[in-house]
């Protein structure tokens, strides 16, 4: 008889406000949608699990509406009953019964893994081969739309030292304006700062191949998805002063094989929730190690839940060259932990608690839970 049953899931949204419009060259947001997940075990412990994406369905195909259905339609039944502590194989038979999903997958074994580490004492990094450290980089994002707003911006997060390390949303305009703002950001900010872009797929390879290497001597070291297509981003490789980085076309470990094997990125992104889970962002992570590829934490703009499952991943790397983008719970107005998470000397310290090592504040997440929402299966 295993030591702890599944008994009850339950979902709901959540949504917040963000503290200025985030601009991408697929949309601006104005807030953030978390669907959390609870996974209630025969032992007394719970599991929390969070699932977000960008804008609603204007960056990837699940929604938070769509993420909490699919769970209270078919994950939820097939998991109760089941035993809560072989994540791995549970998983797995979840994968048979629902294909893609990946974001909701990726919720669900957050909230395994949170309930496993309360359970055994341990935190999630352990459970995931071991923590190498305990603090990780994190840049920010820019991306007001407007070049004054986005400089005062990053001084002040120099000023306060809470990040040195900018990434300017591109994609959205003219590459030739674009490139000014970058190169306008770049100069006002000198070496105090590292500037990449992310153009979120919005160029063709043909302007790719003029805009990147404007970009280069704008004084940009890092290239972000310019192009939608994988083999395209292929052939881009190699050809300019600067890294190329591999973000929405990263599915899975099978997308991250195809990559690595046509040498398509100098740089991975590493996603949990892009990917299918931890477990199958850690196999993309170790393939593109094994590949000479290096490695980005990256974020889905994530709130707490999710933002700390991610940073417990990434503190196993064995290399992480460029850091991490976990700044997803700073982008949002309202804090909905009982403790705040440590954004200091430009890094986020990773809990050392039991499981993902945060509390939610219960009655703050109430305040902003979508009303009449709450689904319990059992
Ligand atoms: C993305 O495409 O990487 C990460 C940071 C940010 O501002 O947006 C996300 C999405
Ligand atoms: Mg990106």
């Amino acid at each position: 008889m295993p030591a702890a049953i599944i008994e009850r899931i339950e979902t709901s949204l959540v949504d917040l406000p963000t503290i200025r419009p985030h601009k991408l060259s697929v949309a601006t947001m104005h807030g953030q949608t978390l669907m959390l997940v609870r996974v209630f075990c025969s032992d007394g412990v719970v599991g929390i699990g969070e699932g977000t994406t960008i804008a609603g369905m204007a960056y990837g195909p699940e929604s938070p509406e769509a993420m909490k259905l699919a769970i209270d339609a078919y994950f939820a039944p097939a998991m109760i009953g089941q035993d809560a502590t072989r994540i791995q194989a549970l998983m797995a038979h979840l994968g048979k019964l629902v294909k893609l999903n990946h974001f909701a997958k990726s919720a669900l074994e957050t909230a395994l893994l949170d309930a496993q580490g309360k359970r055994l004492g341990v935190p999630v990094s352990e459970l995931l081969g071991g923590r190498r450290r305990d603090r990780l980089p994190v840049a920010w994002t820019l991306a007001s739309g407007d070049t004054a707003r986005d400089i005062a911006e990053a001084e002040q997060m120099l000023a306060t030292r809470r990040h040195r390390i900018f990434k300017l949303k591109i994609g959205a305009r003219d590459p030739r304006a674009d490139i000014q703002h970058v190169a306008d950001i770049k100069s006002a900010l000198g070496d105090r700062a590292e500037v990449r872009v992310d153009v979120n797929m919005a160029w063709s390879e043909a302007q790719a191949s003029w805009a990147v290497p404007s970009l280069a001597d704008a004084g940009c070291e890092l290239v972000e998805q310019p192009v939608a297509s994988a083999a395209a981003l292929a052939r881009l490789m190699r050809r300019f002063p600067v890294a190329l980085m591999a973000d929405e076309v990263l599915q899975g470990p099978e997308s991250a094989f195809a990559i690595a094997s046509e040498h398509g990125a100098d740089v991975f992104a590493i996603k949990i929730e892009q990917n299918g889970g931890l477990f199958a962002a850690q196999r993309v992570a170790a393939i593109a190690d094994a590949a000479g590829i290096e490695l980005y934490g990256g974020t889905m703009l994530e709130g707490a839940v999710s933002t700390i499952a991610a940073a417990h991943l990434f503190t196993t790397f064995a290399q992480l060259q460029w850091g991490t983008e976990l700044f997803g719970p700073l982008l949002i107005t309202e804090e909905i932990l009982t403790q705040p998470l440590d954004y200091s000397d430009f890094g986020l310290t990773v809990p050392v608690g039991p499981g993902l090592g945060i509390e939610l504040d219960e009655a703050r997440v109430k305040r902003f839970t979508r009303d009449g929402l709450i689904k319990v299966t059992d």
